[in-house]
Parts: C-alpha cells; structure tokens; sequence
C-alpha cells in the first residue's frame, strides 16, 4: 500500500496543513490500494500563493522558453510512460493496454499540439495590414485552477496543463480524488522537467473542500474543469462572486446515426467505441439511432459484439473492458439498467449484476438494450457505463429530431457512405464535436461541447485561446523596438 499524502507547492513535496487521509481504492480487487491526504483551505491558500507569487515572472518569460519548458516536460514524460500507466490501471480500472496507448498516450499528443500549436499562435500581431498601430496582444489570464476526473486523468491534466503553461499561467491542479496517484506522478515530471517554482502545485482534494475553495477563491483567475454536469453547476455558482473565467467540459449523451448504407465495419466499430474505457467517456457513442430497413441486422450485430466483448481486472494485457472506477458508479449503472428493464426496453445483450465469474471488483455486464425510446430514463441520463441504447428512426429528419433532442451536446456520430448526406447532417447536428465513418479528427482539433455538455474548446490552437486573455492595444510604436 503506497502513502502519498504530500502536496506539491512551491517546487517541493509539503506535508498537509490541513488534511485528512482518504483511501484509494483498487477497482479490480475493491481494496484499497493507496492513502492520500484530502487538503483543506490553508492548503489550497498556500498553493494559490506560491501559483500568484510565481505569476509575474512566468508570464514575462518569453514564449520560446515556455514552449522549450514544455518540450522538457514532454521529454520526462515519455520516461514516466509505464509509471502513468500502471498507475492509472490500478486507481481507476484501465485495461494495462488501454491505459499505456490511450490515455497515457493521450498526453503525448496534446503536448505536441501544443508546442506546434504555440509556435504558430499569433501572441502579438497587428489588427490588419491597414491598421498597424492597432496591437492584439494575447496573454496569460493568470493563476488557473485545473479541477479534473478520473475517467481520462491524464488526458484531461495534459489538455489543461500544456495549454495553460505554453500561455504563460501558473496554475494549481486538483485531480478527483477517485485517480490521484497518476497526477502525483505528474507533478515529479513536472519538477524534474525544472520549471520555476510555483509556476505548477498540486493539491488532492475533494470536490466540495478543496474543489469549492479553488473555485470561490479571489487570487484564482479561472477554473478549467471536466467532469459532471452536476459539478460544473456547483463550480459556476462559487465562481460567480469573483466572475473568474469558468471553462466546462460536462458529459454527454451521444447520438450515433446509422443508415442502412453504412459501411461493414459501421456496427462493430461504434459498440466497440461505446465499450471502451467500461463507457466511461464523456464522448461515448450511448444513444445508437437506426434506420428502421437495417434496424433488425443492426441490433442482432450489437448483441453479437457486446457479448464478445471480455471483462477483466485492469492489471490483465489485452483487448478486454475493466471494472468502472467505484461502487457509486457502479450502483448508479445497475439502476439505470434497471429502469431500463422497468421502463420497458428490451435487453438483447448483458444485464444487471456483475459478469459470470465474478464475485468482487466494480465490473458490468457489457449491455445492449434495444427498442429504446428518446424519453426513456437510459436514453436520457448520462450512464458512464458499457450500456448501449438502440432506438429506431425513419426518415433522416427523425433522426436529426432524436440526435438534437437531448440536453448534452458533446459529441455525435454519422454512419453511411453517402458523402452528401455526411456533409448535410454535420451542419445540422448539435454538438461541439461531429464524428463520421470512424475517422478521426486531425491533430489539434478543438475538443469540447455546447448546451450542458459545457463551453470552451481544448486541444491545439483552441485550447491554448481559452487559456489567454486578448488585449487591444492603439497608438503602437512601428518603429520602435518590438
Ligand atoms: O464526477 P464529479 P463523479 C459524469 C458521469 C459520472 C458522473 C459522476 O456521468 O457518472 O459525472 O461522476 C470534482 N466543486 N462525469 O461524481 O463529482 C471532483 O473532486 C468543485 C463526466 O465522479 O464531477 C473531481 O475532481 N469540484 C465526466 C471532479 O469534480 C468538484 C468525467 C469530477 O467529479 C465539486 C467524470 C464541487 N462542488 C464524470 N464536486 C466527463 N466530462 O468526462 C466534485 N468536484
């Protein structure tokens, strides 16, 4: 059983002033696996401090040295790859696969979006070509509170931190007390990449001590935060009174559109991608619409690959699902399947309780449940589970009806192979981030949602726009030294 119960402020690993110990527990085994310290104000006070104190030296350090700072870090990170990853497996439930590719890789690839995205970022220019003396500066907001989950830890820390660093922040991070052993080991490569003291602190917390006094605090000048719409209310409501920067990255609840000309690969592609990570990803395709020609192939093909699909312990190599993160996710998921049952869907693959074989460890039945209405409660909620919901649609005006209607609007998706189709339906579809055919987006593309899946983008070019304030400067001197 490892104890971590430091804080990093100031450049170094402090005890609690004012913490109190909280175990980690290992979703696979449902034992604890670690004891952290949960902070109180005087610590959060202290991290704030150290991040204000560090402030006026980091934002006048030239962009080329943060850029190359972030480079270091990017350097120590890749040596700390197995470290995040066996970390992140053992704390929230990742397969060892998934969590060394996806998610630790995930921060590899935000870094280097980063580093170009910030040697192209046009920090200083003139407003046009006509009006030279008119100067748009782009420039650190300040002392930015990163408050992440545990569902992608790292790469929620890596989108924030890389963005808020290369931008000239200092910032003080409190990763969810579900996945805090990743972001420990986040901030050891974040001291020995070297950067100026104060400039990153790292403070373990939960959402309602030191989450709410980041968010309240008067000498913080933004939150960034993913996780829970619930949460994100909470956060914009202790904001309020010091009107700082709030950015949001909330759930969502996915539509996924299939036609019956979708590709072969269309069905197997989009439960596998509801699976993944247990489902525990904000951008999961969960609501599955299909044309009603290729509805009884399409929902016979889901069972089929849902019933494939292996559950193991995350510490197990291979292609299989882990546990979800605790016991309050996994209730929440087994009611909700439940009210799937109750409210008459019918289930075609999976089901309540844990998977044959078990009989501890927070694992779920990788389920499909088909004839779903939009109304139904599993239609509706955000689940974070491996649960599919099928609905049936008619015409592609339906669809669009069903897609949109939905309070999230974080992600959908589109399958068929007719292209004029594709380009009609991403103008109409109400989601911050449109996914078709299984292509992925190309690097550095903006990450985020609308409605109450949040504001904001990360990622790239974009993400490093929320982590800037623009000032407009007349009467600039040409000729003078720049
Ligand atoms: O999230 P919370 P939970 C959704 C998903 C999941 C549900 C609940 O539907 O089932 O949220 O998960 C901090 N002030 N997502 O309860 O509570 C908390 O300490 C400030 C979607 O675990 O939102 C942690 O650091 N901070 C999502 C972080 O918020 C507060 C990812 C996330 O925890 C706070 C995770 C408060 N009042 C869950 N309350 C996504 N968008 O990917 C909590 N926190």
């Amino acid at each position: 059983m490892q104890e971590r119960k430091q804080f990093y402020i100031d450049g170094q690993w402090v005890d609690p002033k004012d913490g109190r110990d909280h175990a980690v527990i290992n979703p696979s085994a449902e034992e604890p696996c670690a004891t952290i310290s949960l902070g109180g104000q005087a610590d959060t006070d202290a991290a704030v401090a150290a991040a204000r104190a560090a402030l006026p030296g980091w934002m006048a350090t030239p962009v080329g040295q943060r850029i190359q700072a972030l480079e270091r870090v990017l350097e120590v990170y890749k040596t700390r790859a197995e470290d995040l990853a066996q970390a992140m497996s053992l704390e929230m439930g990742a397969p060892l696969d998934l969590a060394r590719s996806d998610q630790v890789g995930a921060g590899v690839a935000h870094f280097k979006g980063f580093i170009r995205a910030a040697k192209e970022f046009p920090w200083e220019a003139p407003l046009s070509d006509k009006h030279q003396d008119t100067r748009i500066i782009h420039e650190a907001v300040g002392v930015c509170a990163m408050i992440t989950p545990w569902n992608w830890p790292m790469n929620q820390i890596t989108l924030k931190v890389g963005a808020a660093l290369v931008a000239g922040n200092t910032m003080v991070l409190k990763p969810s007390e579900e996945s805090p052993l990743n972001a420990i080991i986040f901030a050891e490569i974040m001291h020995e990449a070297g950067l100026p003291k104060g400039v990153f602190n790292l403070v373990n917390g939960d959402g309602p001590g030191v989450g709410n006094q980041l968010s309240s605090h008067p000498d913080v000048d933004m939150v960034s935060f993913t996780g829970s719409t619930r949460a994100g209310r909470l956060i914009s409501i202790a904001a309020a009174d010091t009107l700082k920067r709030v950015h949001l990255e909330l759930g969502g609840k996915g539509a996924n559109l299939i036609f019956a000309d979708a590709d072969d690969e269309a069905v197997k592609r989009s439960v596998e991608h509801m699976m993944e990570n247990s489902g525990q990803s904000c951008n999961a395709p969960s609501r599955m619409l299909v044309e009603s020609s290729a509805y009884d192939r399409v929902v016979e093909e889901a069972a089929e690959v849902a019933k494939s699909i292996q559950v193991g312990p995350a510490s197990k190599e291979g292609p299989h699902i882990g546990p979800v993160v605790n016991k309050v996710q996994w209730d929440k998921i087994q009611d909700l399947i439940q009210k799937g049952i109750d409210e008459g869907a019918r289930l075609v693959a999976g089901g309540p309780g844990l998977p044959e074989g078990f009989n501890k460890g927070f694992y779920v039945r990788p389920t499909v449940f088909a004839d779903v209405t939009n109304d139904m409660t599993i239609a509706r909620e955000e689940i974070f589970g491996p649960v599919l919901s099928i609905m049936k649609f008619e015409t592609e005006e339906q669809a669009v009806e069903i897609a949109n209607d939905t309070p999230y609007g974080l992600t959908n998706y589109v399958q068929s192979q007719d292209g004029a189709r594709r380009n009609r339906l991403a103008r109409v579809l109400r989601a911050g981030m449109i996914e078709m055919n299984g292509k992925s987006r190309g690097p550095g593309s903006p990450f985020g949602g609308m409605k109450m899946s949040g504001n904001g983008r990360e990622g790239g070019s974009w993400g490093i726009h929320d982590f800037v304030e623009v000032k407009a400067v007349s009467g600039w001197d040409v000729d003078a030294p720049q």
